[in-house]
């Protein structure tokens, strides 16, 4: 599976390189995809069904993504993307040290739910040492404390309709003549249901710091950078996501990154 997303890399390089208006600014690099007809994004909607069926086929649903060892925490986490949202709602629960934050779980479930920072807390904790990588081509090793998505889920209770699950985020991203769009992520259930799918409300044994996504950021493990929605608020199940963004499962997808986005 490696070798596909190198592949993928170095070709969008080697687009980049040729494309001398880009701004090479943090994932901005790849604005250019989302030109709906363009080639580069056609070829990585390809590369992405390929990825998904090989990693789902050859790695096993529930494969676990490699751990580390404290002493092999690399470095602090390196913010990226947002990192201090500014949205009205976002502040105010912020300058009241998240103490009015809910967790929703809502759309294709039996009974929609919401839970404080302190009741996630208080729910069977779990901790993982894993290497993020982002796709503009760093790396770090950190360690995670939240609490398992999939077991939430169950108290939830999802309807056999379900096919994906949503997530929203709190802050917004500048987008272009569309003006701000929220961040949003998707996955399938069987990320969802990964047990190392985490609400991760601790980071490197800290509270998780604004910057990384305070209160609450997800950890998808197997999944690239950009598929750990940071500031998040509420998890939908939806048989379809075209209904959210642009229509393609999120933020970075709508602009030309692939769903799938595995390790
Ligand atoms: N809500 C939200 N989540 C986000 C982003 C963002 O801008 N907003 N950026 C993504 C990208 S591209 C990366 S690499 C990681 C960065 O996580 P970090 O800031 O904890 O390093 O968050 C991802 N999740
Ligand atoms: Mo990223």
């Amino acid at each position: 599976m490696g070798k596909l997303i190198v592949n993928r890399r170095s070709f969008l390089t080697a687009s980049a390189a040729g494309a001398s208006s880009l701004v090479l600014a943090g994932c901005d690099q790849f604005d250019f995809l989302g030109q709906r007809d363009n080639q580069v994004r056609d070829f990585l909607e390809r590369a992405n069904t390929l990825t998904y069926q090989a990693q789902r086929i050859l790695g096993g649903e529930q494969a676990l993504a490699k751990t580390f060892s404290e002493t092999e925490i690399r470095q602090p986490m390196r913010p990226n993307g947002s990192t201090d949202p500014r949205t009205d709602e976002y502040v105010a629960l912020r300058d009241n040290g998240f103490a009015d934050y809910r967790f929703r779980v809502i759309g294709l479930v039996e009974r929609e739910l919401s839970f404080s920072l302190d009741e996630l807390r208080n729910m069977p904790a779990q901790s993982q040492i894993t290497r993020h990588d982002c796709v503009e081509g760093w790396s770090c090793i950190a360690k995670w404390t939240g609490t398992r998505l999939g077991a939430i889920l169950d108290q939830a209770g999802v309807k056999s309709s379900a096919r994906f699950a949503v997530y929203h985020c709190y802050d917004v991203m500048a987008g272009g003549l569309s003006g701000a769009e929220p961040y949003y992520e998707s996955s399938d259930l069987i990320d969802a249901y990964h047990p190392q799918s985490i609400l991760a409300y601790g980071l490197n044994n800290e509270v998780l710091p604004v910057s990384n996504g305070a209160p609450v950021r997800l950890r998808i493990e197997r999944a690239l950078g950009y598929k750990q929605p940071k500031y998040l608020h509420t998890v939908e199940l939806v048989d379809s996501f075209v209904r959210f963004g642009k229509g393609q499962g999120g933020y970075w997808e709508d602009h030309g990154y692939d769903w799938y986005g595995g390790i």
